[in-house]
């Protein structure tokens, strides 16, 4: 077996709850500011932080949400969201994130899969929260209930199994089929946010806008945990909103920004950039989707700064490679963090292959998940024998140890670093009155990296494109949309019934 280690040496487990690591980046300075929330300044400090994780534990616990419990969470990044994160983390529970633009049958569908007890949201999305929750009781941060909720303090982590008990459960795809619970465990988290610390070279004192979602992976583990557990703050935003994102890194002297390929494009070539005074930023780190090498160099020429990538996927805790600041390589997804071990395998022999070949990456290491919840035929058909990570991706190693992503084997659509599912999609088109079949692909777009695009057959009566574009509106969330829809007579699949992907991209562009 030909295994590409990583240039660094092995980080060590700690025996840490996620919430414990995370107090002991935070129980040495009580009187720092860690989490701001930006549009309005309100502020809380590691001690008051902590204080509010022990006494909502204490009352989620009181309340019944506690010890083995699931509590989903639909609200944009603010403090509050990482004390309800942590909170239920510390009584012994488990969260679920969903993306707080969800309609109600995207939360309907999660409630239901990850079978959460309780929803935590804010007061503008209650009624969708409500309506997706059904009989689950919904409580909006803010309101008299969800001051209600806060207790006596729980002093201690409420013990749970660091290994196989599911802490967080986020929704991913992953190689094929529906969103999917990924279960990971306090251990998986714990060590990749030292894992990430290592390998992205995270220094005490970094702040940064914090708008990358806490509900996905990238938000969740690099912005929150990272930043909370290695000494940094972070100034929280409710969405990505340009100006304000400026603003923050100026005024609180960012070293370093979090983004994703389109915020990368604004940061090159937006006229607004050129207004704020960025000379403390020292590097741009650009993840969760494909971006080339011109990207990063006109942002390093223009912000005279270093941007570089990171890979990773929802399933590897995220992180499995960052480019160091101190190397860059433009156009590079990263070297190996700490402890993670990679393969290149030949995608149509299986065979393993060296440097500078491609294929498909297969990862391992201790921030692998523990599996797809309630579903071990996609656990199974994800793991290969050894707990290896089939990534889907496609890509090289280069002789320094650098990867490549150069193509995705998966069928997942990136829209703008959010995952989109092209089955969901199709379920949710072949549920239409009148459509009988329908396929779903991302076509590439410099603003969005891809975009949704449907190819359908309609039976009778046959939905016009307006009807179907409605149709998705009401049940999807916006990045879900469909940007084209080509009525077809057939979709090209192959014996075994799996639709041939590429025929309709090749078809595209032909
Ligand atoms: P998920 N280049 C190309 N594709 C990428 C890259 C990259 N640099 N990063 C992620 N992807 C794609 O679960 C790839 O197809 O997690 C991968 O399988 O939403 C998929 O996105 C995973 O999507 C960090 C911080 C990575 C964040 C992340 C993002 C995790 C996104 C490393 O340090």
């Amino acid at each position: 077996m030909a295994v590409f280690t990583s240039p660094y040496p092995d980080v060590a487990a700690t025996d840490l709850s996620i919430t414990q690591r995370v107090f002991q980046g935070l129980e040495h300075r009580p009187d720092d500011v860690v989490l701001t929330d930006g549009p309005t300044g309100r502020s809380l400090t590691a001690a008051t932080f902590m204080d509010q994780v022990k006494s909502l534990a204490g009352g989620l616990g009181a309340a019944g949400f506690g010890a083995d419990k699931t509590v989903a969470i639909m609200a944009p990044n603010m403090p509050e969201y990482c004390v309800v994160f942590h909170a239920v983390a510390w009584g012994g529970g488990t969260i679920t994130t969903l993306n707080p633009t969800y309609t109600a049958h995207e939360v309907a569908h999660q409630m239901a899969d990850s079978g959460a007890q309780l929803l935590i949201t804010i007061p503008d999305f209650l009624e969708t929260a409500k309506e997706g929750a059904g009989d689950t009781p919904v409580i909006a941060i803010g309101t008299p209930e969800y001051k209600a909720l806060f207790g006596d303090p729980i002093p201690n982590q409420v013990p749970v199994h660091l290994d196989d008990f599911t802490v967080v459960l986020p929704y991913s795809s992953g190689t094929t089929g529906l969103p999917k619970g990924v279960m990971l465990s306090h251990r998986n988290l714990v060590i990749n946010v030292d894992q990430s610390i290592v390998g992205a070279d995270f220094k005490p004192g970094e702040v940064t806008a914090a708008f990358l979602p806490f509900f996905h992976i990238y938000g969740m583990t690099v912005l929150m945990n990272i930043h909370l557990a290695g000494g940094g703050a972070l100034v929280t935003m409710p969405r990505f909103d340009l100006p304000l994102f400026l603003q923050i890194s100026q005024d609180h002297k960012a070293k370093r920004m979090w983004v994703v390929p389109p915020v990368a494009l604004a940061l090159a070539k937006h006229p607004l950039v050129d207004d704020y005074d960025l000379t403390s930023l020292e590097e741009v780190f650009i993840a969760a989707a494909p971006s080339g090498p011109e990207l990063s160099d006109t942002i390093a020429a223009r912000l005279n700064c270093v941007a570089l990538q990171g890979y990773g996927m929802t399933e590897l805790s995220p992180v499995s490679h960052v480019v160091p600041g101190r190397a860059p390589r433009s156009g590079a997804a990263g070297l190996a963090v700490p402890n993670t071990d990679c393969r290149i395998v030949d995608i149509e022999t299986g065979a393993d292959l060296p440097a500078g070949e491609e294929g498909e990456l297969w990862i391992k290491g201790p921030h692998v998940m523990q599996g797809y919840l309630n579903n071990p035929k996609a656990t199974q058909e994800t793991m290969a024998e050894g707990d290896w990570l089939r990534t889907g991706d496609i890509g090289r190693i280069d002789a320094d140890g650098y990867l490549f992503i150069t193509d995705r084997l998966k069928e997942l659509i990136k829209y703008k670093g959010f995952q989109v599912a092209p089955a969901e999609l199709e379920a949710t088109l072949v549920a239409m009155e009148g459509i009988v079949d329908a396929a779903v692909i991302g076509k590439a777009d410099e603003g969005a990296g891809e975009l949704p695009i449907a190819f359908v057959v309609t039976g009778e009566p046959a939905p016009d494109e307006i009807a179907i574009k409605a149709h998705i509106e009401q049940q999807l969330a916006h990045y879900k949309q469909l940007h084209e829809i080509h009525f077809i007579d057939e979709i090209p699949k192959s014996a075994s019934g799996k639709i041939l992907r590429r025929l309709l991209r090749d078809g595209l562009q032909g």
